[in-house]
């Protein structure tokens, strides 16, 4: 009995190693088969925090496909840097062929993109940048120009005062900033800030609402306990503008175009959602600067030029305009 006993886990033992190897050599081969068959492209993406970024997200998979010959591994940064820092170490271990990063905020990239670098993984920077010592750390960037998109959006401000006749000096105007650090919230409350210093409008507050619809409703909540002379708010995305509608609404005011009249003025920037150029139509929302979240093509001509052996340009920016209602002109 006890003899025939072994022999059954040692043919149990035998089947189950070879079953094991093969399985490994199998998921090995795969791997490597992948890598041969596929371009394969680790994307850090920075978070889910707005439509823009989910958009943003999109657009990349939509390029990066497999019909397209990509093999697309994506990393949610959850809004952390340290999560991003860990994807890309995680690409560099998996020997990825190439790295795509939107990265969280500007600074503290120095060393994985050096790490990136000394193994041979060429980086592609897209929306927000990196702030680096040394620029050859990334092979290129995608993105805005954030500041161009602030001014557009002052200057619809302008524009409106103007033709309502307001003074400058009975705007009360409220900064909601993205994410602190981020280069959408830098390029936008500097469009902002020189535009206050130029006409002397009255800054009540600036306060991050991150860029989610959440904290924008909180923020908002706030300062409409602390401002009652706040008329203007500037939110520096959409989602931010939908909760600080929300709690506009909540303390019984109105968010709408006829300043003069009590309401306040909301402005803001990206236009991807549907609701938010809802907002537009129904007059809920000034004006938005429009940022385009469409990246991936620009990421996959980039990369076929780069197979290519060719240079791509080290600065892209993407094309954009403004939202605005049907009457109004850009
Ligand atoms: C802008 C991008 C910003 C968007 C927000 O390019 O970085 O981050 O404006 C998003 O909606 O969260």
């Amino acid at each position: 009995m006890k003899i025939r006993y072994i022999l059954i886990c040692m043919i149990c033992l035998l089947c189950f190693t070879a079953c094991g190897k093969n399985g490994k050599q199998e998921k090995d081969d795969t791997t490597q088969s992948n890598k041969d068959e596929y371009i394969v492209v680790g994307f850090s993406q920075l978070g889910a925090e707005s439509d823009w970024r989910n958009a943003n997200t999109e657009s990349i998979k939509k390029s990066l496909c497999r019909e397209n010959g990509f093999e697309l591994i994506i990393e949610d940064g959850q809004q952390k840097q340290a999560n991003q820092i860990m994807a890309i170490r995680t690409f560099i271990q998996k020997e990825v062929d190439f790295i795509v990063l939107a990265p969280v905020t500007e600074t503290g990239w120095d060393t994985v993109l050096r790490e990136a670098k000394d193994a041979g993984i060429p980086v592609i920077v897209i929306d927000r940048m990196v702030d680096v010592q040394d620029e050859s750390l990334f092979t290129c960037w995608i993105g805005s120009d954030f500041v161009s998109e602030g001014n557009r959006v002052v200057d619809w401000l302008r524009d409106y005062l103007d033709a309502n006749e307001i003074e400058d000096s009975q705007v009360h105007i409220a900064d909601i900033q993205g994410t602190l650090g981020a280069s959408a919230q830098i390029g936008r409350t500097k469009a902002l800030d020189a535009a206050v210093e130029q006409y002397g409008w009255d800054l009540v507050a600036q306060v991050s609402g991150d860029f989610t619809q959440t904290k924008g409703k909180e923020v908002m909540a706030n300062l409409l306990d602390e401002h009652e002379e706040i008329n203007v708010v500037y939110c520096e995305n959409d989602n931010e503008a939908r909760g600080a509608i929300l709690a506009i609404e909540e303390a019984g005011k109105v968010a709408g175009t006829n300043l003069l009249e009590g309401e306040i003025l909301i402005l803001a920037f990206d236009g991807v959602s549907r609701v938010a150029q809802d907002l537009v139509q129904e007059g809920k929302i000034g004006c938005i600067a429009e940022c385009n979240p469409n990246h991936g093509p620009r990421v996959l001509e980039v990369i076929r030029k780069l197979l290519a052996e060719e240079q791509p340009e080290k600065l892209f920016y993407v094309t954009e305009g403004m939202w605005l209602k049907p009457d109004e002109t850009q």
